[in-house]
C-alpha cells in the first residue's frame, strides 16, 4: 500500500518543501505542520510554503510562524521532493506548485475521494477522516515518537474535519488516534476555544447578517445561502464564515443538502460553491460535474458566470440527485 511507498519516498529524500490547498484550515495546517515535525525528527530539512496565510484561529499551533506565503522570488529554492498534504488535485495549491520547475517527484497525500493520483507517488485514503489522520499513521510506520506540539497540530486536523467527532468519517481508528494524542496532556477546551470560540464581533455580525437570507426548495430537502462579495469588501477573516453558515444549514429539520454560493473577490464572475450532505446525496459527483470534488458528504468547486444563473445551474443537479 502507499503508505510503505510515501515511508520510503520519505527515507529516500533529503530536502522537502511542504504544502496545502488555498484557505488553508485545521486538517490542512495541521497535518502539515506535524509532517514538518516529522521530517524534522528524521534529520531532514524541509520548509512550507502555502499560497495563503494562516486564519488567526489557527495561529496557536506549534510551528505555524514558520510556513512561509508563495511569492514568486522563492521559484529558485532547491528540493528533492514536493510533498501536497489535503490537495484534491495540483490547482488546490494555488501557484505554490509552480516552483516545482525542475519537476521534482510530487508526493501526494491526501483522503479527498475525487483525488486522481496527480502526484509520482499518491497515498489517498478516502476512508480516513483526515489527512492528519494519515500522517499519524507515517508517524507509527516510521517509528517517529510522537510529542506534544505534534499532538496538537494532528488533534486539530482531526477535531475540524470530523466535525468535533459527529461526521460520519468519524471511525474507531479514529478515536484510539485520539485517545493517543490525548496522551500527551492536550488542553481540549484551549483548542476548541481557539478554533471555534474566537470569532471578533464584526466578523459574528456578518454571519448575522447572511443568515437572513437563507433559502430552502425541493420540500425544504434543500438549504441554501449566497455571500455577494460587496458584503466581504476584501476582508481577511478570522473564521471560517462558509463552514459556520453550512453548519446552520445542516442543522435544519428534513435537509438532505446545503449550498453556498459565494462570489469570489479576485475573480469577476467566479463563484465559490461549497456543498454539504447528510449521506443521502453524494455532493462529490455533483461537485465533480462542475469540475470541482471533495468528499462524499462535503465538497466544493468553482464556477465561472454570474451568480444567479450559476445557483440555479447547481441547485437543478442536485435536484435531480435527491
Ligand atoms: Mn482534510
Amino acid at each position: 500500500m502507499s503508505l510503505n511507498r510515501s515511508a520510503d519516498c520519505i527515507k529516500r529524500n533529503k530536502i522537502f518543501l511542504l504544502t496545502t490547498h488555498t484557505s488553508p484550515e485545521g486538517d490542512a495546517l495541521g497535518s502539515q505542520l506535524a509532517f514538518y515535525r516529522l521530517l524534522e525528527k528524521l534529520g531532514k530539512q524541509a520548509m512550507m510554503i502555502n499560497e495563503d496565510p494562516c486564519p488567526s484561529g489557527y495561529e496557536f499551533l506549534p510551528g505555524v510562524q514558520k510556513i512561509k506565503k508563495f511569492s514568486r522570488k522563492a521559484e529558485d529554492i532547491r528540493f528533492d521532493c514536493l510533498v501536497t498534504l489535503d490537495c484534491a488535485d495540483l490547482k488546490r495549491t494555488g501557484e505554490v506548485h509552480r516552483l516545482n520547475t525542475q519537476a521534482k517527484p510530487v508526493l501526494n497525500i491526501d483522503h479527498h475521494i475525487s483525488n486522481q493520483g496527480f502526484g509520482d507517488i499518491n497515498w489517498i485514503e478516502p476512508s480516513a477522516s483526515s489527512c492528519a489522520e494519515m500522517v499519524y499513521l507515517l508517524y507509527k510506520k516510521l517509528k517517529i515518537p510522537l510529542d506534544k506540539e505534534s499532538a496538537i497540530c494532528l488533534y486539530a486536523g482531526i477535531l475540524t474535519d470530523t466535525g468535533s467527532f459527529h461526521y460520519s468519517n468519524t471511525s474507531a481508528l479514529t478515536h484510539k488516534i485520539v485517545s493517543h494524542l490525548l496522551g500527551f496532556g492536550l488542553d481540549i477546551p484551549r483548542i476548541y476555544k481557539y478554533i471555534y470560540e474566537n470569532v471578533p464581533y464584526q466578523e459574528m455580525k456578518l454571519l448575522a447578517d447572511i443568515l437572513p437570507g437563507m433559502r430552502s426548495c425541493a420540500q425544504g430537502r434543500i438549504i441554501w445561502f449566497q455571500i455577494k462579495h460587496n458584503l466581504l469588501r476584501g476582508r481577511r477573516l478570522a473564521f471560517d464564515l462558509s463552514e459556520n453558515i453550512l453548519n446552520f444549514g445542516r442543522a435544519v429539520k428534513g435537509v438532505d443538502v446545503v449550498a453556498l454560493f459565494k462570489e469570489n473577490l479576485g475573480v469577476k464572475d467566479e463563484i465559490r460553491v461549497s456543498l454539504r450532505s447528510h449521506g443521502r446525496v453524494d455532493v462529490n459527483k455533483i461537485a465533480s460535474f462542475f469540475g470541482g470534488g471533495g468528499h462524499k458528504n462535503a465538497s466544493g468547486t468553482t464556477i465561472r458566470g454570474k451568480i444567479d444563473p450559476v445557483r440555479n445551474r447547481v441547485l437543478r443537479k442536485i435536484k435531480e440527485a435527491l
